[in-house]
């Protein structure tokens, strides 16, 4: 039995006890002085809680988690599910408990000071000893814990500090988010030294007019307040006024408090810069506590926005605009250090963002490093700010659970108390996935009552019914609503509240289907206001394939575009040998693991565009879609892109639009006769270097059709085109004639939804072809092959003829009425060697299918093969381009093949088969083929988003019967 109490009371197994000697949460800022606690500390893993630490140390980076630090403890993935069976609260017996220690070496120097210890982020249970001595407890995982250690601590003495961390608690059970389970000190460690009297807390207030408050707590450690400390502020070079002085009575009812202080301050700025995601305008506050003779003996420095947010009716405002939320869940991730996240990479992740046109950050699901929120208040996002809430495994025993109806308030409140000044957080959240109950109306109690300035969210309140005012949400934030149903709800008449899911368009692999869809009913639907694509991040973790490891730090380097180097990949659940896990769900971001966007990323920045073209009788209208600005950040140019004459550009001048006008423009290029199909483009850049970005940094490039195509048919010219017996094409440049093909690797969304399941079913991706007649007559040949498939035989024609450079071949398929729902209807076929770039006039030049290649311009694009494709963590369909009408692919020495479509088809040119991308588990197991695989689709199924929320919307699903395509095939 061991004698230490911390041990003794097994509070990894209490959720009754949130903390024991933690210090409240405040939003004071703490940097100096300080002492940095972070570096290599001595490091043992323990089996359980209650095992001894030995002699035998090893050591571990602090802040890291230890499960990508070499330790026999890896990370392990689950969804939804816990990976342990016990009920809440208990934990498993096997339970790695990581002990940290370290000697601080105390500044003489804080001799009567008061000094505080502070642990950013410790996964799940913290338990802190100083000298052997018990001296704190904490839990709630993502946000730190300050302990006062003035009592045990000795200025100018060496003291060890130990640190344990029990990875399974009662605590797990609400912190069950769908992410990677890791353990270990994850943010940075600190010591910090303060007056014995000193800052406890500070709130700041603001109004669009200019008003500021600020109301200031101070506090004295070990005694009663004394007479003449004051506090002062100063708003850059604005003193602020003291409305009440630093007061040891509670000015509302006069009781005399002994220990705390409160004081008020305030100052009106004239001609307020006003904060927006637009305009992140801060001003520098420094609140300054003095001692009687004027000397500081505290301060804090707050960056404020000067912003309201506000419900009116079911409209989200701020500063009295209804704004749209263009938003994405963001975890903390890196794929070397798991939840430890630098500055840098937060700032790269934000700037990213920038450039794709996000302005919303919902938390997901937890409060994210404090760094993201500096930053979202400095280049501009609205956050919505989420309390490390999710019960989801045991949801609904514990949103009534008495046990833990402390923990849902603690985690609640010290969110808040933490990040209540930052005026990036526009909404507070509850939390995620954790049913509803009479815990949550606590904490929203508590919330309600202390910050009545900001409107909060819980989906799992909301969505008992998205309208009732008496639940715990005052957003109806459900997640992945079909939009459908958001439109049927805003023009039902009953909505009450403002519309913005918290999760939508789930970015599983090749996913993202109807983007622009959701965003053209969000635009022309009062009462929709946005949502929160999920996610950010891929959260592949880099894993050496040689002994299966986390690369850890060692990594660096190791990735590059999207793709690990040889001898790495990314791994997702059930890499790292975990018995339960969710494989990989984990990879369903809008950036690859790197950061590298994925192409919907593009698409996004096209749909959020600011600056929007359309055709305007004989001219153009150009619209400013922003909320607060106007156009003068952003340069423009023009570009014309001819089918049959190439690209020209002109310079353009952005008309002086405010937000939300818009104005004729003349045409800037007088439309030449010839040249066929014709399009538009303004390219918008920025006209200045950006917080996000430089100068010329490409914002949107929105585009008209000018003039449609006129379709000329090929002329026919004598001769026959050579046809084997068994009907195949036989041509020098290809290895592999063209067949139908019905089948595409299954993406996630195709795999989770069960087409996968019926397409294997039907035997789709088997197909055998089987000639049945060859005909030859007239210098035509046509053939008659037959598919069997499990809902009947599929009958295809392909017609071949001579004409002028080549062959032109007429496809028609024909699908029985009970093969409704196929992949694709097109031709496969594959090139010899060498040809290893494409040219092709139709959308481009990023990825594109045909439910997400809105805004995805028209033009003459250029690509290695290579690039072309998308190297999806778990491959599958991957690389198409949509609206294709022409391409050519083509060697170095500029022979090759073009191909003339009669119609824009989907084209995808890889060095995959289809089978070769079903068959491989990890992009780092596909072997390129020599040549090329090239896919020709009358229709192509739409990637819809079925791995989480709504499948393909069934205008972009392929229908049984009859299906036409024709094409020219060239030499160069
Ligand atoms: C929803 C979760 O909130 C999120 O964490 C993630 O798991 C997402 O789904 C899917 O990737 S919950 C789901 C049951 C709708």
């Amino acid at each position: 039995m061991t004698s230490d109490p911390l041990i003794a009371l097994r509070p990894w197994e209490a959720p009754e006890v949130t903390s024991w000697g933690r210090l409240p949460m405040n939003a004071v800022d703490r940097r100096s002085p300080a002492l940095s606690l972070d570096g290599e500390w001595r490091f043992q893993l323990l089996p359980g809680p209650l095992a001894e630490p030995g002699p035998q140390w090893s050591s571990a980076q602090v802040p890291g988690a230890w499960t990508l630090q070499g330790t026999d403890d890896l990370p392990w993935y689950t969804n939804a599910q816990m990976p342990w069976g016990e009920f809440p609260p208990a934990s498993p017996e096997a339970n790695p408990t990581g002990v940290y220690e370290r000697e601080v070496d105390v500044p003489a120097g804080w001799a009567g000071r008061r000094i505080v210890l502070q642990v950013g982020a410790a996964e799940s249970v913290l338990l802190v000893h100083v000298d052997g001595q018990p001296v704190g407890v904490s839990k709630d995982s993502h946000l730190a814990a300050d302990f006062d250690l003035s009592a045990v601590l000795r200025p100018g003495a060496v003291h060890t500090v130990r640190l344990t961390v029990v990875k399974w608690s009662d605590a797990s059970h609400i912190e069950d988010q769908d992410q990677w389970w890791h353990g270990g000190i994850t943010r940075p460690v600190l010591l910090y030294a303060t007056d014995p009297l000193y800052l406890a807390d500070v709130t700041v207030r603001t109004r669009l007019d200019g008003e500021l408050r600020v109301d200031c707590k101070v506090r004295h450690a070990s005694g009663p307040l004394p007479e003449g400390w004051c506090v002062t502020g100063e708003l850059d070079t604005h003193l602020l006024v003291q409305d009440t002085e630093l007061d040891r009575f509670n000015e509302e009812d006069g009781r005399v408090s002994d220990f705390l202080g409160e004081a008020r301050l305030s100052t009106v700025v004239d001609d307020v810069r006003a904060w927006t995601a637009e305009t992140p305008e801060l001003y520098g506050l420094t609140v300054r506590l003095h001692r009687p003779d004027g000397t500081v003996a505290d301060s804090s420095f707050h960056r404020v926005g000067f912003r309201e947010v506000e419900i009116r009716g079911r409209d989200l405002l701020l500063n009295g605009e209804r704004i749209y939320i263009r938003g994405v869940n963001r975890h903390d991730f890196h794929p070397l250090t798991g939840r430890t996240v630098s500055h840098a990479d937060m700032r790269a992740d934000l700037e990213l963002l920038k450039r794709f046109g996000f302005n919303a950050i919902r938390a997901a699901h937890y409060p994210n490093d404090p760094s993201l929120l500096d930053l979202a208040d400095e280049l501009g996002f609205y956050v919505v700010d989420e309390a490390d809430i999710e019960a989801h495994d045991h949801a609904h025993e514990i949103a009534d659970d008495p046990r833990y109806l402390g923990a849902f308030v603690d985690r609640v409140s010290r969110m808040v108390l933490r990040d209540k000044n930052h005026p990036c957080v526009i909404i507070w959240s509850l939390g995620n996935e954790s049913d509803y109950g009479a815990n949550h109306d606590a904490a929203a109690g508590w919330l309600r009552r202390h910050d009545p300035t900001r409107p909060l969210q819980y989906e799992g309140a909301a969505k008992l019914d998205w309208a009732d005012p008496a639940l715990a949400s005052d957003i109806a934030c459900p997640m992945y609503a079909p939009v459908e149903d958001c439109v049927a709800h805003a023009l039902s008449g009953d909505q009450t509240k403002p519309l913005i899911q918290c999760e939508y368009s789930h970015a599983m692999g090749n996913s993202n289907g109807t983007l622009a869809d959701h965003w053209a009913a969000i635009e022309s639907t009062p009462g929709l206001q946005g949502g929160f694509i999920w996610e950010f991040w891929d959260h592949g973790i880099l894993q050496r394939v040689n002994d299966g490891r986390p690369a850890g730090r060692a990594g660096t380097g190791q990735y590059e575009n999207g793709v690990a180097a040889p001898g790495y990949r990314w791994a997702y659940g059930g890499d790292f040998g975990e018995v339960i896990h969710d494989g990989v769900f984990i990879a369903d971001g809008v950036v690859f693991p790197d950061r590298t966007p994925k192409p919907v990323m593009y698409e996004h920045r096209e749909i959020a565009a600011p600056v929007r073209l359309t055709r305007d009788r004989g001219g153009l209208r150009i619209s400013n879609h922003q909320h607060f600005q106007d156009l003068r950040w952003l340069a423009a140019e023009w570009s014309l892109a001819l089918a049959d004459g190439g690209t020209r550009t002109a310079p353009a001048e952005l008309p002086d639009l405010g937000p939300g006008e818009s104005a004729s423009v003349p045409l800037p290029f007088a439309l030449p006769e010839n040249g066929g199909e014709a399009w538009l483009t303004l390219r918008v850049t920025t006209a200045e270097d950006q917080s996000w970005g430089p100068r010329g940094t490409e914002v949107c490039v929105p585009q008209v059709r000018l003039r449609a195509p006129d379709p000329v048919d090929p002329v026919r010219v004598p001769g026959e085109v050579e046809v084997d017996d068994d009907g195949l094409l036989v041509h020098p440049l290809l290895t592999s004639a063209p067949v139908l093909s019905l089948w595409r690797a299954p993406t996630d969304n195709d795999e989770l939804g069960g087409m996968a399941a019926r397409w294997h079913d039907w035997g789709l991706d088997t197909l055998v072809r089987k000639a049945v007649a060859v005909r030859r007559e007239d210098g035509r040949v046509t053939v008659l092959a037959e598919y069997a498939t499990g809902a009947g035989p599929v009958r295809h024609e392909q017609v071949f003829t001579r004409v002028e450079g080549g062959v032109r071949v007429e496809e028609t398929a024909v699908l029985p009425d009970g093969l409704d729902d196929v992949a694709r209807v097109g031709s496969v076929l594959e090139t010899v060697a060498g040809l290893d770039v494409l040219e092709w006039f139709g959308q481009g030049p990023w990825e594109s299918y045909p439910d997400r290649s809105s805004g995805v311009p028209v033009g003459h694009h250029t690509l290695p093969v290579a690039e072309l494709f998308t190297p999806y963590l778990r491959p599958q369909e991957s690389g198409g381009r949509h609206g294709v009408r022409r391409f050519t692919l083509s060697a170095p020495d500029a022979t090759g093949l073009s191909v003339d479509l009669a119609e824009p088809c989907q084209v995808s040119v890889t060095r995959y088969r289809a089978e070769d991308l079903a068959a491989a588990a990890h992009h780092d197991e596909l072997v390129p083929r020599p040549g090329c695989v090239v896919h020709l689709d009358a229709a192509h199924r739409g990637l819809g988003t079925a791995s989480c929320g709504p499948d393909t919307s069934p205008s972009y699903l392929i229908a049984a019967g009859t299906h036409h395509w024709s094409w020219t095939l060239r030499v160069l």
